[in-house]
C-alpha cells in the first residue's frame, strides 16, 4: 500500500524520510506513553481505605531524563529538516529557468524562449529547474504533492522553488492558500517529459497544438479548452452565475455593458471579450459584473479561440 503521493523529484525521498522519522518518534512516543498510563493505573490503584498517597514531589534524574530526550530528538529534526530545507530554497547554478504567474485564478507559465503556457507547465526530465513566481493580485501557493515542493506566490515580490524532476509523467499541481470563489478550481498540470520531447515541445510552435487535436471536430477542442485554459473557474455552462455569465444561450444573445452600450454576442464580440476582457476602447465589462477577467492575448492562438467559439454556439 502506498501512503505517500507518487515521488517524482529528487527531494521527494528526503522530505518523505523526515516525514518517517517523525511519524515513527510520534508513534512510538504515544505507544510509550499510553503503556505507561495504564500501566501506572494499575500499579498505583487505591487498594484499601486508608491507603496514603507518599508525599512525592520530584525525581530530579528522571525529570531531567524526559527534558533532555525531547529535546534532542527535536534538535535532529530541525537539523534533518533544515539540511534539505536549505538545499530546496538554494537555486542550482545553470536551472532551467520558468516564470510563473499566478492570478485568480489560473496559473501561466513563462519559458527562457518566450514560449508562454496557461495552467500546463512543462519541464524536462532530471534536469533543474527554477520556478520564479509571482501573483498578480492575492496570496496563492505553488504546490506539487508529487516534487514535495510548496512555496506561497505573493505580489510585488518574487518567490521561488527549486526541484529537479525524476519521473516522467503528468502530475496536479494545486493552489493551497484559499483565494477566493474558485480556489479550488485554481488546478494546473506539470508535464514532465524527456529531453528529446522536451526539444520538440520548445521548438514546436502553435502548430503543434493544432496537431494535438487532429481529426477532432473544432466545438470538441473548444470544450476541452474550456477547462484547461481555466475559463470554468469563472463560467458556467448550465446557466448558473458564476463569477463571469454563463456561456448557456450566451451566442447571439444581446448585451449590455457597464457603460451603457449595448452588442449583440457574435462571432466577433466574443473573440474581442477574450482578447481584451475589460479594457477600453474594444474591452467592455459586461452589466453586473466586475472587470477581474484575464486577458488571453498571446496565450490562445487563432483556432483556438475559434473553438472556444464553436463550443459556446453549442451550450443552449
Ligand atoms: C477570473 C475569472 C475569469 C476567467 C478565468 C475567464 N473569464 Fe471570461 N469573463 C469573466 C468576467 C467577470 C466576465 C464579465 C465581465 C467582462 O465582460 O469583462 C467575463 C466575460 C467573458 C465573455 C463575454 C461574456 C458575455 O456573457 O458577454 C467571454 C466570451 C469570456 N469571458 C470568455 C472567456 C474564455 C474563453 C475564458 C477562458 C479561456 C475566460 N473567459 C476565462 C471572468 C473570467
Ligand atoms: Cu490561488
Amino acid at each position: 500500500m502506498d501512503w505517500l503521493p507518487t515521488s517524482a523529484s529528487t527531494f521527494a525521498p528526503q522530505v518523505d524520510s523526515i516525514l518517517w522519522l517523525v511519524t515513527i518518534i510520534s508513534v512510538v512516543s504515544c505507544i510509550l506513553v499510553g503503556f505507561l498510563l495504564i500501566y501506572f493505573v494499575v500499579k498505583y490503584r487505591k487498594r484499601s481505605d486508608n491507603d496514603q498517597t507518599p508525599a512525592i514531589t520530584h525525581d530530579s534524574f528522571l525529570e531531567t531524563l524526559w527534558t533532555v530526550i525531547p529535546t534532542i530528538l527535536c534538535i535532529l529534526i530541525f537539523i534533518y529538516g533544515y539540511v534539505y530545507y536549505d538545499k530546496y530554497t538554494t537555486p542550482t547554478k545553470g536551472a532551467y529557468e520558468i516564470n510563473v504567474t499566478a492570478q485568480r485564478w489560473s496559473w501561466s507559465f513563462a519559458y527562457p524562449n518566450g514560449k508562454k503556457t496557461f495552467n500546463e507547465l512543462y519541464v524536462p526530465l532530471n534536469k533543474p529547474v527554477r520556478l520564479v513566481m509571482q501573483s498578480k493580485d492575492v496570496l496563492h501557493s505553488f504546490f506539487v504533492p508529487a516534487f514535495r515542493v510548496k512555496q506561497d506566490v505573493i505580489g510585488n515580490r518574487y518567490t521561488f522553488i527549486n526541484f529537479t524532476p525524476t519521473k516522467e509523467g503528468v502530475f496536479d499541481i494545486y493552489c493551497t492558500e484559499y483565494c477566493g470563489i474558485s480556489h479550488s478550481d485554481m488546478l494546473a498540470k506539470v508535464h514532465v517529459v524527456s529531453d528529446v520531447e522536451y526539444a520538440k515541445w520548445e521548438s514546436g510552435d502553435s502548430a503543434d497544438v493544432e496537431n494535438a487535436y487532429a481529426g477532432m471536430a473544432p466545438d470538441k477542442i473548444g470544450e476541452q479548452l474550456y477547462s484547461s485554459k481555466g475559463c470554468v473557474a469563472c463560467h458556467s455552462i448550465d446557466g448558473a452565475n458564476g463569477v463571469g455569465p454563463s456561456w448557456k444561450n450566451l451566442f447571439g444573445l444581446e448585451r449590455e455593458f457597464i457603460d451603457g452600450t449595448k452588442e449583440i454576442a457574435d462571432e466577433n464580440y466574443i473573440k474581442t471579450s477574450i482578447l481584451y476582457p475589460v479594457n477600453p476602447p474594444q474591452g467592455k465589462v459586461v452589466k453586473g459584473y466586475a472587470p477581474v477577467m484575464p486577458s488571453y492575448q498571446g496565450l490562445l492562438t487563432d483556432s483556438e479561440i475559434t473553438a472556444i467559439i464553436e463550443y459556446i454556439k453549442t451550450i443552449k
